[in-house]
């Protein structure tokens, strides 16, 4: 178990905040019909589960600074720590009524990420972590798989859609993964993908164009968890970039370096 003042102070933001979220999951099935409704009405539920977390987590920590997909930056009078929130990630399943999306937060400490909250409301897993403390899901000891090899290594990833990303560059990647590895799974929900490497359930996963708030709290998961996360270059520019690998202690460099390998290919 961690039952950190901190970490139970993130839990119960996202369980607040969850609430209103598998309401609004129940209730977007029905707005399929109407072709305006679905996005609006997700957006709302975005919004509102934003305002949740900020209002539950200003209570508990008054001077703390925010990171928020919707809000933007909100600075604190405590400007070593800020929470880096994403109410709502995987946004286009919950739109399209599928059960992988979670809250995440994170909490920036100096310029490092201390610890992180990611819970999936519909299955009922909270992931968390402290550094230092170790990672758990609900309540249980996580440790990242230990496959040692890649044909037996599963991956997750994230596949560039309409208007986004380098599409070229993510067909070399796969092209490059697919070849060597058991499979690629693509979930649709960053945090939830590092999260599930965390718990051993993926080898590695790697994306481009993401956010802070997609990765903060999934980062410190895997490495409380004995993974290894980077920028896709194996660097530790994660947010500059706004590209990540992450894995175990073996499958995170070959993933790495078969990546690198793709890249080349496509340009
Ligand atoms: P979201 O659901 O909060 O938007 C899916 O590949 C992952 O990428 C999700 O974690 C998703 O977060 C994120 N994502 C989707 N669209 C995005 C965009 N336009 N910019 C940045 N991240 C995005
Ligand atoms: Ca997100």
């Amino acid at each position: 178990m961690l039952r950190t003042p901190l970490i139970n102070v993130m839990t119960a933001a996202a369980q607040k905040a969850a609430r209103g979220l598998i309401r609004d999951f129940g209730e977007v099935e029905h707005l399929q019909v109407s072709k305006k409704g679905p996005a609006d009405f997700v957006s709302t539920a975005d919004r509102k589960a934003e305002k949740v977390l900020f209002e539950e987590l200003q209570r508990a920590r008054p001077k703390y600074g925010f990171l928020m997909e919707e809000r933007g930056a909100v600075e604190g009078v405590d400007t070593s720590n800020r929470w880096i929130i994403d109410p709502l990630d995987g946004t286009t399943n919950f739109l399209h009524g599928i059960p992988q999306f979670a809250i995440s937060i994170g909490l920036e400490r100096d310029g490092q990420i201390f610890a992180g909250v990611v819970y999936n409301p519909i299955t009922d897993e909270m992931f968390v972590a402290e550094k230092g403390q170790g990672a758990f899901l609900n309540g249980r000891r996580l440790r990242v798989s230990a496959r040692r090899d890649i044909a037996e290594s599963l991956f997750a990833t994230g596949i560039p859609f309409v208007g986004r990303g380098n599409h070229d560059l993510f067909l070399g990647q796969l092209r490059a993964i697919m070849a060597v590895s058991a499979g690629v799974r693509r979930n649709g929900a960053a945090s939830l993908d590092l999260a599930w490497v965390a718990a051993g359930r993926f080898e590695g996963f790697w994306e481009q164009n993401l956010q802070p708030w997609d990765m903060a709290a999934g980062m410190i998961l895997v490495s409380e968890a004995g993974g290894f996360v980077t920028d896709l270059a194996g660097g530790r520019n994660i947010f500059q970039r706004g590209d990540i690998a992450a894995g175990n202690d073996a499958m995170h460099p070959a993933m790495v370096k078969t990546l690198a390998g793709a890249k080349a290919a496509a340009s």
